[in-house]
């Protein structure tokens, strides 16, 4: 039997990073449909994520992507978010919307637009000493389209190359967090499509350099508890980028497609004893909530994954130690099934209540009237979105 009270605590040290722009705007490439009282400006983002936080308790971090969240003053947001209880998280960085990276960033042919991609990467180095972030995100959008559009390992020595400069700009206290993905927006070859290329470069660079995994980047079928079992194993993985997907990077709201390989996951991540903020992980979400309201999508999300941790953190490691050993692959299968049949809505209920919080997060925040709030006094000005 697993101990309740060690369950407990750790559900209690569970921490989880909210993405500012799940909070905004967003939609397929058909359409963006807009939704009343979504934030204005980071400021607006900020206060969204807080209520997140006020009602689950184990969200007190916001990641920013530049440009979408640029300020003048940094250290004024992070007062602010000092202010609400909360915290700036990672910093995203975004080459992937200029016209000029039409054919790559980091890895294009023309050197001054590789400048000009590096440049934005240690501008968010910049920003981060600002923020007092930890973690900065690197995606690349670069890839192919076409065979012979451009050399495969010429692209690989120019992103290894702005790796480097931005890995060599990092403070003491600073990593790299290296996200992968298997296609989109290129669909012939992309230049970081899985795991191991994220995982060979970040071993080129050196140990503040690791890998981040978004659930939604995987052909179908791919074991993702592998990847995150060895990369722990390698002191490689970093971070997750949350979601979850039935077809490609649908960016929808994690553990609502497939909730028994979010369980797999966190089974590994506990198995790892990784689960702990202070092991380094950044548990993060990176969303869009498209047709539904963006707040308690984002509190549901966040329920999710603690519900995937607490049946995780119930699975009887010793009668499965046991049944492995034996070589019993029913009963073995059996443990970990058993944990995950497990009904945790009342133990997570119970952690919120001892924390001093409701134990129905989205009851409470229906209830609390912020909804009705934003969306009678956040009228005129522009939205804030990504403009998909
Ligand atoms: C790319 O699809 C990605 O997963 C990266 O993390 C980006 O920064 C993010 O989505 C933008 O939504
Ligand atoms: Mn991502």
């Amino acid at each position: 039997m697993a101990d309740l009270a060690a369950v407990k605590r750790a559900l209690t040290a569970q921490r989880i990073e909210t993405p500012s722009w799940a909070y905004g705007n967003s939609g397929t490439r058909f359409k963006v449909f807009a939704q009343p009282g979504v934030p204005r400006n980071p400021e607006e983002k900020l206060a969204d994520a807080a209520e997140v936080h006020r009602y689950t308790g184990v969200a007190p971090a916001v990641a920013l992507h530049i440009p979408w969240d640029k300020v003048d003053d940094y250290a004024k947001l992070n007062a602010y978010a000092e202010s609400l209880g909360i915290e700036i998280g990672a910093i995203n960085t975004n080459v992937f919307q200029d016209d000029d990276y039409k054919l790559g960033s980091v890895t294009n042919p023309d050197p001054r637009i590789r400048r000009k991609a590096t440049d934005h990467l240690l501008e968010a180095v910049d920003i981060m000493d600002q923020t007092g972030s930890r973690d900065l995100k690197l995606w690349f959008s670069d890839g192919l389209n076409y065979p012979g559009q451009d050399d495969l390992r010429n692209r690989q020595d120019r992103l290894a190359a702005a790796l480097r400069e931005t890995y060599d700009r990092l403070g003491d206290h600073q990593r790299i967090l290296l996200e992968y993905k298997l296609f989109e927006p290129a669909f012939y070859a992309t230049d970081v499509p899985d795991w191991g290329t994220s995982y060979a470069h970040c071993i080129e660079l050196g140990e503040r350099a690791t890998v981040c995994i978004d659930t939604g980047h995987h052909a179908p079928g791919t074991n993702i508890e592998f990847i995150v079992a060895f990369l722990l194993r390698q002191k490689k993985l970093g971070a997750f980028d949350f979601n979850s997907r039935f077809y490609a990077d649908d960016d929808l709201m994690v553990g609502s497609a497939d909730p028994f390989q979010l369980f797999r996951i966190m089974y590994e991540i506990v198995r790892g004893d990784a689960l702990n903020p202070a092991y380094g992980i950044s548990f993060m979400l990176d969303q869009c909530h498209n047709i539904e309201r963006k707040i308690p999508a984002i509190i549901r999300s966040v329920m999710n994954v603690q519900e995937a941790t607490a049946k995780a953190l119930l699975v009887d490691r010793d009668a499965l130690t046991r049944a492995q050993d034996a070589g019993d692959v029913l009963e073995a299968n059996a443990v970990l099934m058993d944990a995950y049949n497990t009904d945790v809505r009342p133990l997570l209920a119970e952690v919120r209540t001892d924390a001093g919080l409701d134990p129905d997060p989205i009851g409470a925040y229906r209830r609390s009237g912020h909804d009705e709030k934003i969306i009678a006094t956040r009228v005129g000005g522009n939205q804030a979105g990504w403009g998909a």
